[in-house]
């Protein structure tokens, strides 16, 4: 019983890194303001996103207020509309330590209208250029039957350590009626333990016989390196400050298996290893 509540305990550590999930960047437009987001009217006809409050035929408010953009405002319009966030500052987080979350809602209000194309891009500067030339994108060509606002989300972990604008752009499309955005966020989560391993190290062979090697994938180096029997006995326990690759003697060690776990300045990553 003891040795099984161990190995539970080892398996719960395994799980998390040593922060929680962080909102770097949330805004619902519910205060009726489209700054500091910033648009730029590509088509030129001086239409484009604003913050609207959504209203019934009687004029009652309906839900809060959202970034729209229009393809028919009493004329079609054909429009080519962008909408910038502010940076949103992820250099406080060091690459392959967390993954980041975009999450934003869609809708076309009109069920009957709402064949409506955008896409969301993910760049370092808010200008149509850098946007165009991102490889980080969610399109869409149609939001036919999204008529209520819909979660979307993608991973932007690749901006990790420096400064990322979202854009969306509300194009390609003529003669329907309007499409909303609400509720934009970005989320740091730090990644669990074996996954920061297995995204920064690699180690082999293993199974191992005599010396197991553990090299850097990344630029994170090591600052030590620790192996655990499943009984949670330290084994072998070396600082190696600052090294990108090192090798463990582990010829003396019984077969079985155990749990490498390394350090670096970033973080702590883990992983099973097998004593042949
Ligand atoms: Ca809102
Ligand atoms: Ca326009």
């Amino acid at each position: 019983m003891k040795k099984t509540l161990l190995i539970a305990g080892l398996m719960l550590a395994s799980l998390v890194n040593a922060n929680a999930q962080t909102v770097v960047f949330s805004d619902n437009f519910d205060d009726g303001d489209i700054t500091p987001w910033t648009v730029t009217d590509a088509d030129g006809d001086g239409r484009n996103w604003s913050v609207v409050q959504i209203q019934d035929n009687d004029g009652n408010p309906v839900g809060t207020p959202v970034l729209r953009s229009a393809s028919w405002q009493a004329v079609p319009l054909t429009p080519n509309n962008y909408v910038f966030s502010p940076a949103i500052d992820l250099s406080g987080f060091f690459p392959g330590t967390a993954t980041v979350e975009l999450s934003w809602q869609v809708m076309a209000i009109d069920a009957s209208w709402d064949l409506e194309q955008y896409t969301c891009y993910i760049g370092t500067a808010p200008d149509v250029a850098t946007m165009l030339a991102s490889s980080t994108t969610h399109h869409e060509a149609s939001l036919a039957g999204v008529n209520t606002l819909t979660t979307r989300t993608l991973d932007v972990s690749d901006f990790l350590g420096g400064q990322m604008y979202v854009c969306f752009r509300h194009w390609g499309v003529t003669d329907q009626f309007t499409m909303e955005i609400d509720n934009v966020s970005v989320t740091v989560s730090p990644l669990s333990t074996d996954k920061f391993f297995t995204t920064n190290f690699q180690v082999f062979p293993n199974p191992a016989d005599n010396v197991l090697n553990v090299n850097s994938k990344t630029n994170m180096t090591l600052n030590h390196v620790e192996l655990t029997d499943i009984n949670g006995r330290v084994v072998k326990n070396m600082n190696v400050a600052g090294v990108a690759n090192t090798q463990l003697n582990i010829g003396d060690l019984n077969a079985g298996m155990y749990f490498l776990k390394v350090t670096s300045s970033e973080g702590t990553g883990t992983a099973k290893i097998i004593k042949k």
